[in-house]
């Protein structure tokens, strides 16, 4: 097997989810290519070195340039706060790395398209880790919407749900909180919960042309976690947004961090000319599907375990026996397997940087329109 040396930046959720990956992939997936834990940066060199120790990273690295100026680093991974992939990314290019970055792929557009200028200039193989993709039900509502099951598709509906950021106490920015400062994070749930939704619908649905939506910031200011200072709260709290769809059907996306009871309950539901599919995070192996054509007294919703082998299921052959399920971190497994399938035969593997752009123009679209209150196209 090839070796293929990461370069993590980065240790918190996200660093955890990836290192995970690379640890287990080879060991379901017959791949010609072997992640090896080379290096972790970050800027506490203690936090760095435990984390180093706990996941079996070689070496630690304290300055992200020192990492990518490293002849023995094949690939970067970005793992830290949306407002540093940009230059880190765009460093990496230069130096001729592979990249792998978190989602959001940028703050915004315009920062989103230098990145993928950047490694389309240097023909580095690069990959977004939107990661939902990858549950197996929702590749199988991609499988089952390409054969035409559906027909054609008249709605889309999805929404992102979490609760955490309910208490007015709660401080915005520092390591664990940089997600609610606008300075780290770019935007709040538009970009961080609703990017998610976008890609899934880009992925399944196709492009969007226009959207229309609100925002609301329900708590104004927050005490800051490095100045322990009020500050304005940037970021939207929730966001909800009509979109019109390039293959004429409506959509409707929602996300709050202000749905007391839901944790992280992304759901999405299609509808189309024959048939219509659902999926909930929250029950993550199933997928609905409801198909008109089925004979009159047994047409029903059927809820399917997306467990079995044979090929049928996705991913499914590489894990446990049939009606087994899979969880979470798997979706994360199967992005690094597909990956390096894709770099073994040169091929590009989505969400590639500019896949993951069309996502940035939606979220940029979506905010301009909560300020303008109009509806707004979305940039192609
Ligand atoms: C936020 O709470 C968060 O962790 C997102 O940043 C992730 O992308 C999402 O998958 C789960 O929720």
């Amino acid at each position: 097997m090839k070796p293929l040396n990461i370069g993590l930046i980065g240790y918190g959720f996200m660093g955890r989810a990836h290192s995970n990956a690379y640890r287990k992939v080879n060991n379901f997936f017959d791949l010609e290519y072997q992640p090896v834990l080379k290096a972790i940066c970050a800027r506490n060199a203690e936090n760095a070195a435990a984390f180093a120790k706990k996941w079996g990273y070689e070496s630690v690295e304290t300055d992200w340039r020192k990492l990518i100026a490293r002849d023995d680093i094949d690939a970067i991974d970005i793992c830290t706060p949306n407002n540093s992939h940009a230059e880190i990314a765009i460093a990496a290019a230069k130096a001729g790395k592979i990249i792998l970055c978190e989602k959001p792929l940028s703050m915004n557009g315009p920062e989103g398209l230098k990145m993928v200028q950047a490694v389309e200039k240097a023909k580095v193989p690069n990959i977004v880790w939107y990661n939902y993709r990858r549950v197996p039900a929702v590749t199988m509502a991609k499988k089952l919407i390409e054969e035409g099951r559906l027909g054609k598709i008249f709605h889309y509906r999805a929404k992102f749900l979490q609760d955490w950021t309910i208490s007015p106490d709660l401080p915005q920015g520092g390591a664990a909180l940089w997600r609610l400062d606008v300075k780290a994070a770019g935007s709040g749930v538009t970009g961080d919960l609703l990017a998610h939704c976008i890609d899934t619908a880009l992925w399944l649905n196709g492009s969007m042309d226009s959207v229309s939506a609100m925002t609301e910031t329900f708590i104004k200011e927050r005490k800051h976690t490095l100045t322990g200072k009020k500050q304005k709260v940037g970021i939207d709290d929730a966001c909800a947004f009509l979109a019109r769809f390039k293959n004429g059907s409506l959509a409707t996306f929602e996300s709050t961090r202000y749905a007391r009871g839901h944790k992280a309950l992304y759901t999405f539901e299609i509808n189309g000319e024959h048939a219509s599919i659902a999926w909930d995070l929250h029950d993550l192996h199933r997928l609905q599907y409801f198909d008109h054509k089925d004979e009159g007294k047994l047409r029903a919703w059927r809820s399917i375990h997306v467990t079995d082998h044979g090929g049928d299921h996705p991913y499914m052959d590489k894990w446990w026996v049939p009606g087994l399920q899979i969880g979470y971190e798997h979706s994360f497994i199967h992005q690094v397997a597909d990956f390096l399938a894709g770099l073994a035969k040169g091929k590009p593997v989505g969400p590639t940087f500019r896949d993951a752009l069309e996502t940035q123009y939606v979220c940029d679209a979506v905010l301009k329109s909560a300020r303008t209150k109009k509806w707004e196209k979305v940039k192609q």
